[in-house]
């Protein structure tokens, strides 16, 4: 069997986030997230389940290090709950809150594990939904001075940062269709909070750099490789339309500083109102970033439809959709990241979430065996090795995700961790995936 060895000091690691894992969302001073109040809301979690226990990792994250440690993780990307620091407004500062994630970032250096921290992973404090949310711009600065505060008071410890995780699913899934919170149904919002959360990642940047702490900080996008249905131009310019609306409204922002013209017209015919677009805010959102956070799990085939957006999902009758009914291709990382390389020139990239769901009737016996996993993870490991040996800066994976976990609307079916989660006792039992993702790590090589 072919290895396939990794750079020496590519970085292993896992990924979760806070209102998905933690649990005791209230505990010690915290105020309620727009996820502690959607869940709450009958109707819009479909199993009609919360994050209050979820993992209860924020009573258990000693045993979750230690697991941690186990697997050999170089890295853990984790993310802080806005409302734990700040529950009232964007003055008053909870020290208990911090407390927790003060001894988990010692724990984890403690366990030669290095933190990679989000800011923000769309739990959002109600205090700032109910004075506008992201469609306000002044939740960009509310956002700008709590990252201020982390940087300042876990920045000693603390060097790789990202400002947010996946803004358009906050914008789109939030705002526009209401899936997520805090449900609101309404596009022009939606284009609204895309905007003000490219604004709050160009403030935290700004903060960051001007706090002196060393490190490094970059944001995260949830990006798909799209591919026209056919060869008809009308799927064709369906499927750059897609590339815009999902991929280069955040990405080209940051940058390169501007939006995208081709999308901007789009949304303007639509009779959206759009940012300001001042040469001051595109400075801000185009400062330099240090990594490019790369979330990929799928590949988009597109083809026209009428109406806005004017493209639908169309997957080819033999492609393999998993449980949340997305399609596998893991070429489509490839493309990606050769992509991001080449045409957008990044100087780093990590790959912060890639990973495989499962329902619990899909794995299973004494040794929790989940093949599918472990063949998916296998695959675009292979593909990111390719990339790299092209030149691509990729300097990182971290699996999403370390456990089991709320997937947010979907409640807690869909099981993405390598760790086994029994959420009737706690009990944490790690997967056939963790043990090869261990050898993995450890060889810093596949085979496959
Ligand atoms: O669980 C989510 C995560 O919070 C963000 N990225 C995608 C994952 C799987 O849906």
């Amino acid at each position: 069997m072919p290895t396939y060895r990794f750079p020496e000091g590519f970085i292993w690691g896992c990924a979760t986030a806070s209102y998905q894992i933690e649990g005791s969302p209230l505990a010690d001073g915290a105020g309620e997230s727009i996820w502690h109040r959607f869940s709450h809301t009958p109707g819009k979690i479909k199993t009609g389940e919360t994050g209050d226990i979820a993992c209860d990792h924020y009573n258990r994250y000693q045993e979750d290090i230690g697991l941690m440690r186990w697997l050999g993780l170089k890295a853990y990307r984790f993310s802080i709950a806005w409302p734990r620091l700040f529950p009232t407004d964007e003055r008053t500062l909870n020290p208990r809150g911090l407390a927790f994630y003060d001894r988990l970032v010692d724990g984890l250096l403690a366990a030669g594990i290095e933190p990679f921290v989000t800011l923000y992973h769309w739990d959002l404090p109600v205090w700032a939904e109910d004075r506008g949310g992201w469609p306000a711009r002044e939740c960009a600065q509310w956002f700008a001075s709590y990252a201020s505060t982390v940087f300042e008071r876990l920045g000693d410890r603390v060097k790789h940062w990202i400002t947010l995780n996946e803004p358009w699913v906050s914008a789109y899934l939030g705002y526009y269709t209401g899936v997520h919170a805090p449900g609101r149904q309404s596009l022009q919002d939606a284009v609204s909070a895309s905007y003000n959360l490219l604004l709050a990642h160009g403030l935290a940047v700004q903060r960051f750099r001007q706090s002196g702490r060393p490190g490094e900080i970059g944001i995260t996008l949830n990006m798909s490789h799209a591919v026209p249905a056919s060869d008809k131009e009308e799927d064709k310019a369906a499927a750059r339309l897609f590339d815009g609306y999902l991929n280069r409204w955040f990405l080209e922002p940051v940058v390169r500083g501007a939006f995208p013209a081709d999308l901007v017209a789009a949304f303007r015919q639509a009779g959206l109102k759009l940012g300001p677009m001042s040469a001051e805010d595109m400075q801000l959102i185009g400062a330099p970033i240090d990594f490019l956070g790369l979330n990929y799990y799928s590949i988009s085939t597109i083809a026209a439809a009428p109406g806005f957006p004017g493209f639908r999902q169309a997957p080819p009758p033999d492609r393999v959709l998993n449980t949340m009914g997305w399609e596998m291709e893991p070429e489509g990382l490839y493309q990606l990241l050769l992509r991001l390389h080449r045409e957008y020139g990044l100087r780093k990239i990590y790959i912060t979430e890639n990973g495989y769901p499962l329902r619990e009737k899909e794995f299973g016996g004494p040794d929790l065996e989940d093949e599918p996993r472990i063949h998916y993870i296998r695959e675009h490991l292979l593909r990111a090795w390719r990339a790299i040996q092209e030149g691509v800066p990729l300097r990182g994976y971290f699996v999403w995700s370390l456990m089991d976990n709320f997937e947010w609307a979907e409640g807690y079916e869909p099981r993405f961790g390598i760790i086994y989660v029994d959420y009737r006792t706690l009990e944490r039992k790690p997967k056939r995936s963790a043990h090869w993702y261990r050898e993995v790590i450890a060889a810093n090589a596949i085979e496959a």
